[in-house]
Formats: structure tokens, sequence, C-alpha cells
């Protein structure tokens, strides 16, 4: 079975939202396009608590892109995002929402963030994502959505330790691109890893 991965695809990664992707609004299309070829289709959504420890607001002194220590994990530190409940947590008005099967949700412990689908950034907790994988005998995974050098690398990267067949959809993926040239690093690690990128 093949299922496809739709990372994050929210408003708050959508231009006019609080940590805007560039072009971040040109993967719906590709979403949309691409959902009825799969036997699966799971959308993550990153869900932070309004307290969540990842925000830039909660460590006075400390601005957004600064990168802290947090529970001897590094942390970049972005803006309030994808709060529970907000508008900025919705999945984007222009996207299918019924052609995607489950959802599963993501960076709801404020203490550690949860840039891949599958685990907290600790790997202490799984979010069920693999198990919804194995049950339905998925064996390979396709990867698009937001961000390429944060959850989209993530989820990619563990997918494949986890031993599924990984493809990132190039052409459905935008970054955020704290620095330049993060994205093109995202994809070689990607590739590295054992990714096909098509
Ligand atoms: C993401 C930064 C913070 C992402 C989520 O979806 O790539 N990036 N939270
Ligand atoms: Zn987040």
């Amino acid at each position: 079975m093949r299922a496809l991965i739709l990372v994050d695809i929210q408003n708050d990664f959508l231009p006019g939202g609080t940590l805007a992707v560039p072009q971040g609004d040109e993967v719906v299309a590709v979403a949309n396009e691409l959902m009825p070829q799969y036997d699966l289709v799971v959308a993550t959504q990153d869900w932070h608590p309004a307290d969540h420890q990842s925000f830039a607001r909660h460590h006075p002194g400390s601005q957004v892109g600064d990168v802290i220590e947090l529970h001897g994990l590094p942390q970049v530190l972005w803006p309030v995002h994808c709060v529970q409940g907000t508008s900025g947590a919705d999945f984007s008005p222009r996207l299918n929402l019924a052609g995607i099967q489950h959802v599963v949700q993501k960076g709801t412990d404020r203490e550690v963030d949860s840039y891949s689908g599958f685990f907290d950034n600790a790997r202490r907790r799984a979010t069920g994502l693999e198990k919804l994988l194995r049950e339905n005998r998925v064996e390979d995974v396709h990867v698009l959505g937001l961000a390429t050098d944060y959850c989209v690398r993530a989820t990619a990267i563990d997918a494949v330790d986890l031993g599924f067949r990984v493809t990132l959809i190039e052409r459905g993926c935008r970054g955020v691109e704290l620095k330049r040239g993060d994205c093109q690093q995202a994809i070689d690690e990607m590739r590295q890893a054992g990714v096909t990128i098509q």
C-alpha cells in the first residue's frame, strides 16, 4: 500500500500566517492533485498549546530564530504559531479535506518540539503515525508539505529509519530558509538518508 503524508499545510505556515513559509500556498494544489493516487492520505497538524516552549515570547531576551537549549536539545525559537483551536492551526481552506483519511497531531507537549510526524524531537513519544501506517500495510510513503527544512525533513528521515520506502515530492514542498541554503541542505540530507527525491 502507498500512503501520502501531507505535512503541516496550515494557515500559520502560509502567506499571511505567523510563521509564513515563502510560497507555502503553492503546495496546496499539488496536494489536492496527488491525493487520489494513494491508498491512504494522512495529514500532520502542528498543534501547540499556547505556552509551548518553542515560542520565542516565552524566553525573555531571546528572539525568533535564536537557538537555545531546551531540556538538553537544541531548540530554534519560533513566533507563536499553530496554537490549538486557533485559525492559524487550521488546514488551508483550499486543501481538499475530504481527500484526507487521518489527521495526526504533534507538538502538543509544551516542553518538547515535534518536527517529525512520527516522534517528538526527544523521541520519547510516538504520535501514532507509524502504527497507522503499519495497520494499513503501508510500505511506500510519499511526503510533501511544509516546511522542507524542518517538519518535512524530519518526517521523511524518520520514515526511512522505520523501514518505509520513502519518496519526497519536491515540487510539493517549500521551506522556511532561515539561512540561505537550508532547503538544499535538507534535501541533500534526505537523499543521503535514503529518501528518493522526485
Ligand atoms: C514547523 C517550525 C516550527 C514545520 C513547525 O512545520 O516545519 N517548523 N513548527
Ligand atoms: Zn511548530
